[in-house]
């Protein structure tokens, strides 16, 4: 069965290419920076955008047209796995990234849920093996389902506590079974809506709980992903305990996790917070924490997580600046944490989605190399903090100043002169390299 009739492999034809369905820049084996372009940027499709959502929003009803929508239950859990493999091997990504709700239907009971698991993970594993598709990482779906309207591994109800915990090792238990290189934490109701009803202390200490019986249980099962854990501050609930990039970490150092996670960033999860993308992912990169990116832009007019496809080549360059600077993104990858508009209904509209984005990120990382190849903002930034290399500042540097020996510099050291920090100079030097290059 052929669920995207008409379209075929996705080839690079190269820039001033006028075929909607071929890549401009992204060229999988071409090599930047030392590495092809499909190792620096581990694409991955995110299953529940593309293949399970409808385009339901607050206000009207699905608008997605899907041929697999013909069927119910079981049979369109499977085939929708069928076409996502089409899809995903049509477009020539390397990984994919679910939620376990997203692949298979809950049954009655848990029993019945985790059967069905068992069936859509049994195809899957057959599909990776023919296709040669890796799971980029795989995560457990705690906020959709009523059962977890005070949340799952913070909620204030026991029970639920232990359906989630639940739920956590059968995903554990799946991502072992598929190869998965990551697991991902989100934490879509591990929060709170008001203190009047919070014991905010308890809920930390059972999320942590949760977090640590994840890792006993994969060491147990011999499952060896990169654990990490996703960012955000609000939506759907009021305050999100993982708040951003430094609030997670201090979480994680406070519990004594720190060790065994790193983080997932997600650029539109960046900005809700208050940051930019970068910002997060050099938080992150500077604690030796980055883990993973979810690929996506936000809508700067409104004020929740719109998850478009990134086209932004400033944001896009910006982004693999710093994963290059990283030193790459080692085993996590690029998610498309991404959902077509919900007037972009028809299927290829799935396919011109992913297209833009991988383009997107391809220009970034060719525009990001290029900077990094000619020293343009390591020089802007070692001119800049220049007077730390020297004298009293080497001093400070090192450690060794004090604060006497920093007033007697003071004392005879006027007037202070600054030097001008040249934003203006040098964004315009990056627009010329996203121009010229
Ligand atoms: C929600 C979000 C999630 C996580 C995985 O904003 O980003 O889809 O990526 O649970
Ligand atoms: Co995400």
């Amino acid at each position: 069965m052929t669920y995207f009739e008409g379209i075929s492999t996705i080839a690079y034809e190269g820039r001033g290419s006028k075929n909607p369905l071929a890549f401009k820049h992204y060229n999988p084996k071409e090599v930047v920076a030392g590495k092809t372009m499909e190792e620096h940027l581990r694409f991955a499709v995110a299953y529940w955008h593309t293949f399970t959502a409808n385009g339901t929003d607050p206000f009207g009803a699905g608008t997605m047209v899907r041929n697999w929508d013909r069927y119910t239950g079981l049979d369109l859990a499977k085939a929708r796995a069928e076409a996502s493999f089409e899809f995903i091997t049509k477009l020539g990504v390397p990984f994919f990234a679910f939620h376990d709700r997203d692949i298979a239907p809950e049954g009655a009971t848990l029993q019945e849920t985790n059967k069905n698991l068992d069936v859509i993970v049994e195809m899957m594993k057959q599909f990776m093996k023919d296709t040669g598709v890796k799971l980029l990482w795989n995560t457990q779906n705690m906020f959709t389902n009523p059962r977890f309207v005070h949340g799952a591994g913070t909620t204030s109800n026991a029970d639920v506590y232990a359906y989630a915990a639940a739920q956590v090792k059968k995903s554990l238990e799946i991502g072992k079974e598929l190869g998965a290189e990551n697991y991902v934490f989100w934490g879509g109701r591990e929060g709170y809506e008001t203190l009047l009803n919070t014991n905010m202390k308890l809920e930390l200490d059972n999320l942590a709980h949760l977090y640590r019986m994840a890792i006993d249980y994969a060491q147990e099962i011999g499952f060896d992903a990169q654990f990490l854990i996703e960012p955000k501050p609000k939506e759907p609930t009021k305050h999100q305990y993982d708040f951003d990039a430094a609030t997670t970490m201090n979480f994680l150092r406070t519990y004594g996790l720190q060790d065994h996670f790193k983080l997932n960033l997600e650029a539109n999860h960046a900005t809700l917070a208050g940051h930019t993308f970068e910002h997060e992912i050099r938080v992150a990169s500077i604690n030796g924490m980055l883990g993973s990116l979810d690929a996506n832009q936000g809508d700067m007019l409104l004020g929740w997580d719109t998850d478009e496809f990134p086209q932004d080549l400033t944001q896009t360059t910006l982004t693999m600046y710093e994963v290059l600077k990283n030193g790459g993104i080692g085993r996590g990858g690029v998610n498309f944490d991404a959902k077509v508009r919900r007037a972009s209904f028809e299927q290829e509209d799935l396919f011109f989605a992913h297209i833009a984005g991988m383009d997107a990120y391809a220009k970034g990382l060719k525009v990001a190399a290029k900077l990094i190849e000619d020293r343009v903002l390591e020089e802007v930034v070692e001119s800049r903090y220049r007077s730390f290399q020297v004298g009293i500042g080497a001093e400070i540097a090192a450690g060794t100043a004090t604060l006497k020996s920093l007033e007697a510099y003071a004392y005879q050291n006027h007037p202070i002169r600054n030097v001008s920090g040249r934003q203006e100079r040098i964004k315009a030097v990056v627009n010329e390299y996203l121009l010229s290059e």
